[in-house]
Formats: structure tokens, sequence, C-alpha cells
């Protein structure tokens, strides 16, 4: 039996459960890097870029190539090398600020750039990656079409060859960074199966067009691919795989970040809503005080924490090596759930301040719904979850 006394130091409301202290030094100093960052950088800002419905995207990779985030967690050619538990905190905080700005971050470091990187030629490699770690050309993935969502097997987009060149022909929808990208990675389908296109912003045929009227993910940039008989040098194409495993391999990495990245918009509602409690008075007492809000404030504190802890936990596993695309579909299915009823219940902690973009709940809820169908429903995984359970497959 242990012997150990009661430590003297009550829990914390910033981190109840004492989860940092499982952070090695090297990660807590990149997580309060980034903390700073978003604090200084996004938090003053982003309100009015939701607002707008425009965020700086150009000056934004800049910072975050400084920052080394983008990419991070890939080796060589100017990435970080850093650790998936790392890139995981740095996705945490930076969802903390607004989930349009992990996006931007994920997109490029954990589709166009692992494409690239996993699957791409050494030239490919060359050209890019170290453009895009430092923030000097953007890049997006274009999986999506109007008519193939979850079930991107049906894609419609089509290469053929012609001659030594390709001939690529088809429309992406709802891709991030679309027209702020210097590089978009396109799937389409070949003879030989799903493959992967590098495609230059500027390639005679490829235009974009953003989509508009969006109340989710305002500060970030979301925008239709039209390719219209693109002509590209066999050295355009993604050389490793010819088979939809490509794609989704990198969904697993966008993924990973999602499952921290959903609990940082989680804890910044909740600690708006703690303060918040603590300040506003009704009935001559701080509504923090009721208790049907103290209740709630302990929902949203055990629930940040539990995800947090989940997230921690496919770090390791990622780290080590033995992290499952299925272990993902749990952690994204199960943190964006529990984010999305964090950032409900605070709004309405705020009362008719929480629906104003003074406070941040708003915001991060809106962004929420978009976060809870991309890279993957919910009921998608909840779907792999289920097929791993049973071994019966019910996609079809
Ligand atoms: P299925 O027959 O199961 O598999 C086809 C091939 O793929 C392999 N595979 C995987 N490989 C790596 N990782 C995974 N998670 C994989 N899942 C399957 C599989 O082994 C097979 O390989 P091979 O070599 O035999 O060909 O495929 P399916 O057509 O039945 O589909 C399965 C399903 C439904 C799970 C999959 O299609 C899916 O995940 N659908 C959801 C689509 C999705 O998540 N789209 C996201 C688009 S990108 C995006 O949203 C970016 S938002 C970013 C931001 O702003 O942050
Ligand atoms: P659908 O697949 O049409 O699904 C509609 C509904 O049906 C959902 O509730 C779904 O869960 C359900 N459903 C579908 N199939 C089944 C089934 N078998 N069983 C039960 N229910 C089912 N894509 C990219 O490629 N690149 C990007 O950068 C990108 N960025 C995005 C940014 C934003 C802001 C948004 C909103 C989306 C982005 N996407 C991107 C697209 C995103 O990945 C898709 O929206 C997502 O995969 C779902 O596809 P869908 O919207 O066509 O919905």
């Amino acid at each position: 039996m242990s012997t150990a006394a009661t430590p003297t130091e009550k829990p914390r409301a910033e981190d109840f459960l004492a989860i940092d202290r499982n952070l090695s030094d090297e990660e807590r100093d990149i997580r309060d890097t980034v903390r700073a960052w978003v604090r200084d950088k996004v938090v003053p800002e982003v309100g009015e870029w939701f607002e707008a419905g425009a965020v700086p995207a150009r000056e934004l990779a800049k910072e975050l190539g400084a920052l080394n985030v983008l990419g991070m967690h890939l080796e060589g050619y100017g990435c970080a090398g850093a650790s998936a538990t790392a890139y995981g905190l740095a996705c945490l905080e930076l969802e903390a600020g607004d989930s349009g700005i992990r996006s931007l971050v994920s997109v490029q470091g954990s589709l166009a750039m692992f494409a690239i990187w996993k699957w791409g030629s050494e030239e490919q490699k060359q050209e890019w990656l170290p453009r895009m770690a430092a923030g000097e050309a953007i890049g997006c993935f274009g999986l999506t079409e109007p008519d193939a969502g979850s079930d991107p097997g049906s894609m419609r987009t089509r290469a053929r060859r012609d001659g030594s060149d390709w001939i690529l022909s088809g429309q992406k929808m709802w891709i991030t960074n679309g027209s702020v990208s210097d590089v978009a990675v396109v799937w389409a389908r070949t003879e030989e199966g799903v493959t992967g296109f590098v495609v230059p912003a500027g390639t005679p045929g490829f235009t974009t067009q953003d989509i508009h009227k969006k109340l989710s993910l305002r500060a970030s940039v979301t925008s239709e691919l039209l390719l219209d008989e693109v002509r590209l040098p066999d050295s355009a194409r993604l050389p490793g795989v010819s088979s939809l495993k490509g794609p989704l391999s990198c969904l697993n990495e966008a993924r990973y970040g999602i499952v921290w990245g959903a609990i940082g918009a989680a804890r910044a509602c909740f600690e708006a809503a703690l303060s918040y409690a603590k300040e506003r008075t009704q009935f001559d007492k701080p509504i923090a005080s009721f208790q049907i809000q103290q209740l709630k404030l302990a929902q949203m504190a055990t629930e940040v924490n539990r995800g947090t802890l989940l997230a921690l936990h496919l770090g390791r596993l990622k780290d080590e090596g033995a992290l499952r695309p299925e272990h993902v579909s749990m952690g994204k299915l199960a943190n964006v759930n529990a984010a999305l009823e964090v950032c409900r219940t605070a709004r309405q902690v705020l009362g008719a301040n929480g629906i104003t973009l003074e406070y941040p709940v708003i915001r991060h809820m809106n962004n929420l719904e978009s976060v809870v169908t991309y890279e993957g429903t919910a009921d998608v995984h909840a779907l792999v979850l289920g097929e791993t359970l049973t071994g019966i497959g019910a996609f079809r």
C-alpha cells in the first residue's frame, strides 16, 4: 500500500489533472512558444478575421514557418523533425486560437507536405518541402468533390495519359487554402488507380473559386478547384502510390492533429466560461455560485482533461510507432464531440454575450461544426470503429 502523503497543492483550473507532468521539457517549450504566438498574434485579431471572412493566410504562413510548426513532425527537407506529441501540443494551442489557424497548419503539414514527403519523388520533395516548411509556399489537398465526400472512392476527377504527359479534368470542393495555394496535391482516378498529382498554381486550365457564405471556419480560406484539361508532365505524379491508401494515409496524420486541436477550442471556451461565471452577477451573486453553473463548469473541465489525456495517449502511441488509424478514428470522434459539447455549454454560460464575437465561444462552436464534418464525419469514424469491433463493414 502506498504511504505517500496527499499532495498539498490543490488542482488548478488550467491543468486540473497535472497533465503537464507527463510532458518533457522540450514538449513544454514548444507548447509555450506556440501558445505565446497565438496569444499575441491570433487572439487579438481573429474575431475580426472571422467577421470579415478573410484571413491573412500568406502572412500567417510565414510566421508559422518561422515558428517551425509547418510539417514539424516530418524529418528532413527543412522540417523540424519534432515528436508527434509535440506536434499535437502545437495543434492544441493553435486551435485554442481558432480552428481555421490549425486548419491552415494541418493542411499544409499533414496533408499537402505529408503527401509529397511520403509518396513523392526526391525531386518533388526538394522542390516543395523546404519552401513549404518555411511558409514561403502554401499547399492544399484536393480529395473531396461535389459528389464524393465521405466516399472519396467515387471521385470523378480523372487523369489520362497523353504521350509522356497527363491530362487532368475534374472538380474538387471544400478545399482549405485552395485559392491561396502555390501548389495543390490533387487526387485523381487513373487506369492504375487513385493517384496524386502536384499541380502548381498558374498551370493552364487550373483555376480556383472561393466558397462564400460560410458560418463556420470563417478565418480560413475554403475553395473549389477546377481542372479543365490540365496538362502535366509525368514528373508531377506522386510515384509512390496508386490507390486510395495514398490520400487516406495523409488523412490519418491530419486527423491525429484534430484529436489534439479540438481540445484547444474546448479549453478556450471553458476558460472563457469560468472567467465569465466568476465576474457576472445575477440575483446579487456571481453566477459561478449557482449549482447549475458549477455543474456545467465541472463537466467542461472534466471533458477538457479527459480529451487531453486521450490525445496524449495517442501521441505517445504514435511516437512509439504503435498508432493505428482506428485509434485515430476513436480519438477524433470522441474529442470533437466532447469539444462541441463543451463549447455549446460555455455559450449558454455566457448568456447573450455568448452569441457575439466579443467572446470566443460562438466562433469556436461554429468552427467545430466543420471540424466534426471534415477529415471524416463523426458517422464515418463511428463506422470505422463499428467495423473494427464487429468485423462487419456498414459503409455500404
Ligand atoms: P477501403 O476499401 O476501406 O480502403 C481503400 C484502401 O485504402 C486503405 N485504407 C487506409 N490506408 C491508410 N489509412 C487509412 N485510414 C485507411 N483506410 C483505408 C485500405 O487498406 C485500402 O488499401 P489498398 O492498398 O487495399 O487499396 O476504402 P473505402 O472506399 O471503403 O473507404 C473507407 C472510408 C469510408 C473509411 C474512407 O473512404 C474515409 O475515410 N472517408 C472519409 C473521407 C474523408 O475523411 N475525407 C477528408 C478529406 S480532406 C479534409 O477534409 C481536409 S479538412 C482539413 C482541415 O482544414 O483541417
Ligand atoms: P457527405 O459525405 O455527403 O455526408 C452527408 C451526411 O451523410 C453526413 O452526416 C455523413 O456522416 C452521412 N453519411 C455519409 N456516408 C454515410 C454512411 N455510409 N453511413 C452513414 N452516414 C453516412 N476536403 C478536402 O479534400 N480537402 C480539404 O482541404 C477540405 N477542407 C474542408 C474545409 C471545410 C471548412 C469543410 C466544411 C470541408 C472540407 N473538406 C475538405 C471536405 C470534407 O472532408 C467533407 O465535407 C467531408 O468528408 C464530408 O463529405 P460531404 O460534405 O460531401 O458529406
